[in-house]
């Protein structure tokens, strides 16, 4: 094994560094090696002041995360009692922040007596993300440093801040820029002679005790669900109403609930499953990507445009494609439209956009799309219509091009066919509102190549998208479960249950929306005409005619002011509307229902099955790689609560032979829309786990 802890002198200055890749995180190996390391220190009496860094690009991304579920070794110290050991050292110890400096790292450095950090150095308390606050001193350190107000920033928000904003708020003494091991045991020699200088005893006062209500205030709208933020507000008020002592009694006390709880398990959970998506069989460092210096969009609809406008928001310049001159400048408009709100809201300047909007031209003529490396089609969903585009761009683009089809749901590799370039067409998918949402599943076709996968994942992460690979198959990954848990929904509704009764149950459970919502704001319509294509595939099982009846009275959603619900004017929030009750009652007599009364809970189950058992056969069916993957898609393209872990995740928690147990009964109600899936079964009698179920 390979030492963690690297020790070494230079006359009165002994010197740690960290040296535990990838990330320098305090592992027990890394904990015990500094314990031990600082206690030789202290009873040195040759050695005047200690330094601490990393090697590598990071000083200590935080504790490892991966060792929270493990139970530690009885002769390592737990991570806050070592900074306390620290901060009581006589002799001064010197944190020198050699790069980023997140979570335990922070509160490592914060234990010692000084901090010197590199320019380019981060600092931050990230731990809110995982669904735990700082557990290690951090929520008392900090506040003494920095005061409440930027403790609060740091801590509630997640966010790092950089060595210069640490320099002017006093979180570091000194910012090194040459070379920073001579100028770090420089800075020792200075301080050596003085005294310790520890954080625990700055004496905290607070001017404006109404500040920590006011974050509790500012947090309400993005923390549905959450309690970290909340009791990360409440660690930094107990700094300035506590002693030290019992500042961090109490702090520890929260991080062990949290830590423990079932919201931070789901969100490390996201953390990793976040890593594992660019982890793709194959693929390495030195597998060739082709450079994507231009780019098409052919289509200039909402999707296009916004597809188009990610681009530009890369610096990448990019040529927008329609039939007609019209529809290439409405298209563009709306585009400008979009930017004009951003600038509007104080998100971009008029400058910026003005940049951008330079780098989107339209045009009607194929030719000009002769050289760019990638073409990304997104016109209406028509087999024919996107084979006739690949026709064409085969003939105009050079050889290297990638063509891309942001299908949502047809077939590839039927439309590879009519190219000479298999091994360059694949599937983009972007999630509407594409310049928002952040999802991308990237779509490996039969014949794609290698590079083209690496090329478009690569693109993905400079698009600043989250791109998760998937494979050909029927609305790929997020949408064939979301179409299969929407036709349970609409199944629901004809045997007894309201849209907004569902909603609600599904709201509550902490998507942003329900399924009826959701329906309203993509269209009634555009639901009705997936309907029919999938009656060519589907048309034996199980349908539902509610949505049918929707369409025939010309309610398609928000852009008609009312689909499920009414829309006042102005208004994005419908209201439940009697009109649409009385449909649905008929709508049940029509089928020969007699409507019954649903439980919330029974609504979820169903829902929740319904997502999960069909997550299962897209396992199966190997259209995704893993369980985790389909988590990422879950909570970047629809909204699945990150607190609970994506579908695959909370399956695992509910546990998988109860799911399986629900999923059986509820297929006699719905028949092979709910057929219980082979792959679940197995993992249930197995005692396996969805959420850490890989393909291969
Ligand atoms: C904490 O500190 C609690 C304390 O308050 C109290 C304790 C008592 N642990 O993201 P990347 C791995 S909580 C274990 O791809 P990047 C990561 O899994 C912690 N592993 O690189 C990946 O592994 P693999 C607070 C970690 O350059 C590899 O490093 N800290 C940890 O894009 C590369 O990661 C945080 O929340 C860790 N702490 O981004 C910071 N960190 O190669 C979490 C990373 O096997 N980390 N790994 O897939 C990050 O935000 C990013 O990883 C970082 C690097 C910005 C550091």
């Amino acid at each position: 094994m390979t030492e963690v802890i690297k020790f070494d002198k230079e006359g009165r200055i002994g010197r740690i560094t960290i040296d535990n890749p990838p990330a320098n995180a305090l592992s027990f190996a890394v904990v015990k090696g500094i314990a031990n390391t600082v206690a030789n220190f202290v009873e040195d009496t040759q050695l005047s002041a200690l330094i601490i860094s990393g090697a590598g690009k990071m000083f200590v991304a935080g504790a490892d995360i991966r060792e929270f579920n493990m139970a530690r070794p009885k002769d390592v110290p737990e991570l806050h009692n070592l900074i306390n050991s620290i901060e009581e050292s006589p002799k001064p110890i010197i944190a020198a922040l050699n790069g980023l400096a997140l979570g335990g790292g922070l509160e490592l450095a914060m234990g010692c007596h000084f901090r010197v950090a590199h320019e380019k150095a981060l600092l931050g308390q990230p731990e809110v993300k995982l669904g735990i606050i700082p557990g290690a001193g951090g929520t008392q350190r900090l506040p003494r440093l920095v005061g409440a107000e930027m403790a609060l920033k740091m801590i509630v928000g997640g966010e790092p801040i950089s060595a210069k904003e640490a320099l002017g708020v006093g979180l570091v003494d000194e910012i090194l820029t040459e070379d920073f091991i001579s100028d770090s045991i420089a800075f020792a020699k200075k301080v050596m002679s003085g005294s310790a200088r520890p954080t625990g005893k700055i004496k905290l006062e607070i001017t404006d005790s109404t500040i920590f209500d006011k974050w509790r205030d500012k947090i309400k709208p993005k923390s549905r669900g959450l309690d970290a933020p909340y009791e990360c507000v409440s660690c930094v008020e107990a700094a300035f109403n506590n002693s030290f002592e019992k500042g961090l009694e109490l702090e520890r006390k929260i991080f062990v609930n949290l830590r423990d709880g079932e919201k931070s398990k789901a969100m490390r959970h996201m953390f990793f499953a976040e890593r594992e998506i660019n982890k793709v069989p194959g693929l390495s460092k030195n597998t060739e990507t082709l450079d994507i210096n231009t780019a098409a969009v052919v289509g200039a609809g909402t999707m296009g445009g916004g597809i188009a406008m990610n681009f530009a928001n890369a610096g990448i310049p990019v040529k927008l494609l329609d039939i007609s001159k019209d529809a290439v400048e409405t298209g563009i408009e709306i585009i400008r439209k979009n930017y004009n709100r951003s600038v509007a809201s104080g998100r971009f300047t008029q400058e910026t956009v003005e940049k951008r909007m330079e780098l989107i031209t339209g045009t009607t003529d194929y030719q000009d799309l002769s050289q760019v490396d990638i073409v990304i089609e997104a016109v209406f969903e028509d087999m024919e219509l996107k084979k006739g585009i690949f026709i064409e761009l085969e003939k105009v683009c050079k050889s290297e091009a990638i063509l891309a089809s942001n299908t949502s749901s047809l077939d590839i590799n039927e439309i590879a066919k009519v190219t000479n370039r298999p091994e360059k067409v694949c599937g983009t998918h972007f999630f509407s509102p594409a310049n928002v949402m952040k999802l991308m599943e990237n779509v490996r076709a039969k014949d794609t190549s290698i590079e083209t996968v690496a090329t478009i994942m690569r693109l993905s992460k400079t698009l600043k998208k989250t791109g998760v690979l998937v494979g050909v198959g029927d609305g790929f990954v997020g949408n064939r479960m979301m179409h299969v848990a929407a036709r349970v929904a609409e199944f629901m509704v004809e045997e007894g249950a309201l849209p907004w009764q569902i909603d609600e149950v599904i709201y509550n459970f902490g998507f942003p929306m329900g399924p009826f919502a959701m329906n309203d704001l993509a269209g009634v319509d555009v639901r009705y005409s997936i309907r029919q294509e999938q009656k060519k595939l589907y048309g034996d099982r199980r349908q539902s005619i509610i949505l049918e009846n929707l369409y025939q009275t010309g309610r398609f959603g928000q852009k008609t002011n009312g689909g499920w619900y009414t829309y006042d004017k102005g208004e994005r929030k419908g209201r439940p509307e009697p009109e649409v009750e009385t449909l649905i009652v008929e709508t049940s007599e029509q089928l020969g229902f007699k409507r019954r009364e649903f439980s919330d809970q029974e609504i979820l189950d169903r829902y929740l099955a319904a997502l999960i058992n069909t997550g299962a056969h897209v396992l199966e069916e190997r259209l995704a790689m893993r369980g985790s993957d389909i988590d990422v898609i879950w909570n970047y393209g629809y909204g699945f609560p990150r607190y609970r872990g994506g579908p695959m995740f909370y399956a695992d928690q509910v546990g998988l032979d109860k799911i399986y147990k629900s999923v059986c009964n509820y297929n006699t109600d719905y028949g092979d829309w709910l057929r219980p899936s082979i792959l679940l079964e197995r993992l249930a009698s197995e005692g396996g786990s969805l959420g850490k179920y890989s393909i291969d």
